[in-house]
């Protein structure tokens, strides 16, 4: 029986976080395939060590996870490689990359299949097919092409997760230290990234999680979640939680029930959340949420603009008023908000973009001046292919289109492109680029975020007093000696560099 290799691309510089994509695929094979992973995050190396195995011959199926971005630059040189030294390899790459840019994915002659949303039964289905050399057509959640024309099967219901099977822990630390990926955040020493339900019920049309998972939520339950958590704590002791999902806080039932179970362990955690969802929550799911740990939430805001929340499909009940009214809210609570916002979406004139990221400059002024510990990330708006969106119909019709080919993606623009920061959309000029730029940088001096913990008091102090006339005037252009302390210092941008 052939074997299943799976890669996970480097997607970070430091602080490795357990590859949970790709152990939910080792999972979904374990004890029916032999199976092995190369972290890229671990690995000096990885190409090489990817060789290593497939030069036994024992290994043919390979699995490959792709988040834009970073990953992306090593995903596409390994697999074009492989391909050609390997040629009886399959190639199957999934992940959020993947799913949405398919076409130019399979159409680069190197990559087999693409799983189309969740892998964790569509990728053993598929091997056992191959494996047996029966028909593959009829699984779901898979996209390959015959002859020149790309299919899609149909899409599965999401996956009851409680009856998924455990992911391999211990499987893992023999392969890379578990301690290796506890990394020390300022939630605490030993941070462990944890994933407690796939998708989210709303359609924001930004976001990439709509193609992916279609407007659907589906969750462990907490008793599981905290039995698996309890299980890290108590093997590799993890003392803090950061939760990956996409919107932990859909239900006030379970995140109460897991606050209550996680309360005694004296866990501090972090996770995403919606703020209409949020601020119907009671004062006293609020009060038990802190108590319990909670530190930080992070909360797309995007706009301050209840206009621009409707171009973004943002649904819910979301407004301006509430953004603010809640960011106060949360501070009797000691739960800090973290609110990112999306600027530069198109618009009809120039005119307008400039007005809106003027609007949202001063509108996030306004939820400092309410709450002064929120922590802001500033993303520009970045298209992602949700068709049918009106929001994504506006983007075409703007002249804006994805790259042609896959090697494309990993040139410098659209690197940038994936990381929220220059995205290349035909409406934002550079001049409102760089003033998006130079406001985040007097920003971030003026309130230094408090997830870079290497930033001492004394340095916090120097770079706040030098930004402070800059941020009270509204006086952004070129900000030179902030963005020389901040290189000195290496500012870390969570946004990018993790939370
Ligand atoms: C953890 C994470 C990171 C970590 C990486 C951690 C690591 N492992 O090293 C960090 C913080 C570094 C990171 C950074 C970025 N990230 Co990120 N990240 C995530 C996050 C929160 C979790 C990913 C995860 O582990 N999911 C858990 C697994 C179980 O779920 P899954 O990935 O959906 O996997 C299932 C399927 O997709 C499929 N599948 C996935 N892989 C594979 C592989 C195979 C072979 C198969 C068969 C199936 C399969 O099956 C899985 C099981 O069902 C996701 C959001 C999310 N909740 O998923 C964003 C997310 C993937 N990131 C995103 C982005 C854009 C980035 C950045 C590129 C940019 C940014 N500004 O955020 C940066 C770049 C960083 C850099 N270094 O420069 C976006 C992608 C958006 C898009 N347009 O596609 C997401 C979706 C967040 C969002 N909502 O916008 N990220
Ligand atoms: S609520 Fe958040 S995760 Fe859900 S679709 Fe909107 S942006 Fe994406």
């Amino acid at each position: 029986m052939n074997k299943v290799l799976l890669f996970n691309p480097k997607s970070a510089r430091v602080k490795h976080r357990i590859p949970n994509a790709i152990m939910n695929i080792a999972a979904s094979v374990e004890g029916k395939y032999e199976w092995t992973i190369v972290d890229g995050n671990r690995e000096e190396d990885p190409y090489e060590k990817i060789c290593s195995y497939l030069r036994t011959g024992e290994y043919k199926y390979i699995g490959i996870t792709v988040m834009p971005g970073p990953q992306v630059r090593q995903a596409v040189p390994f697999s074009k490689q492989i391909k050609a030294e390997f040629p009886n390899t399959v190639m199957i790459w999934g992940g959020y990359f993947p799913t949405s840019h398919y076409k130019v994915i399979l159409n680069s002659g190197y990559v087999d299949f693409v799983i189309n949303g969740p892998g964790d039964h569509a990728f053993p289905n598929l091997v056992d097919a191959l494996e047996n050399n029966k028909p593959y057509e009829l699984i779901k959640n898979l996209i390959f092409k015959s002859g020149d024309t790309v299919l899609k099967t149909i899409k599965e219901d999401l996956i009851e997760q409680d009856g998924l099977p455990a992911l391999p822990y211990d499987r893992l630390n023999d392969l890379y230290p578990i301690r290796g990926y506890l990394g020390k955040t300022y939630l605490g020493q030993k941070t462990v990234a944890y994933h407690s339900s796939i998708g989210c019920p709303f359609t924001c049309s930004f976001c990439a999680v709509v193609p992916t998972y279609e407007a659907r939520w589906k969750a462990k339950s907490a008793e599981k979640v905290y039995r698996d958590i309890k299980y890290i704590k108590d093997k590799w002791g993890a003392d803090a939680i950061e939760f990956h999902d996409n919107n932990f806080f859909v239900s006030e039932k379970r995140t109460v029930e897991f606050a209550k179970l996680i309360l005694p362990e004296k866990m501090k955690w972090w996770g995403m959340a919606r703020i209409d969802t949020m601020s119907k929550f009671s004062d006293e799911s609020l009060k038990l949420i802190g108590d319990a740990g909670c530190t930080m939430i992070f909360f797309g805001a995007e706009s301050g603009s209840n206009e621009i929340l409707k171009q973004l499909d943002k649904g819910g009940t979301q407004t301006g008023d509430q953004i603010v009214a809640f960011a106060e809210r949360l501070k009797k609570f000691g739960i800090t908000p973290e609110y990112s916002f999306v600027l530069g979406t198109p618009a009809p004139t120039a005119e307008q973009v400039e007005k809106q990221i003027d609007f949202e400059i001063e509108f996030i002024k306004k939820i400092k001046a309410v709450n002064p510990k929120t922590e802001i990330v500033l993303y520009t708006y970045s298209p992602v292919p949700t068709e049918g969106s009106d929001l994504y119909e506006q983007v075409l019709a703007k002249g804006f289109h994805f790259p042609q080919k896959l090697e494309e993606w990993i040139s410098p623009q659209w690197e940038n492109f994936d990381l929220r920061k220059n995205p290349l959309t035909p409406w934002l000029t550079p001049e409102m680029i760089d003033k998006i730029k130079n406001f985040e940088t007097v920003l971030n001096g003026y309130y230094p975020t408090i997830s870079d913990i290497r930033m001492n008091s004394v340095k916090r102090n120097l770079i706040r007093f030098c930004a402070s006339i800059r941020y009270k005037s509204s006086f952004y252009w070129k900000p030179y000696e902030l963005k020389v302390l901040q290189m000195m210092w290496k500012y870390r941008q969570p946004e990018i560099e993790g939370f």
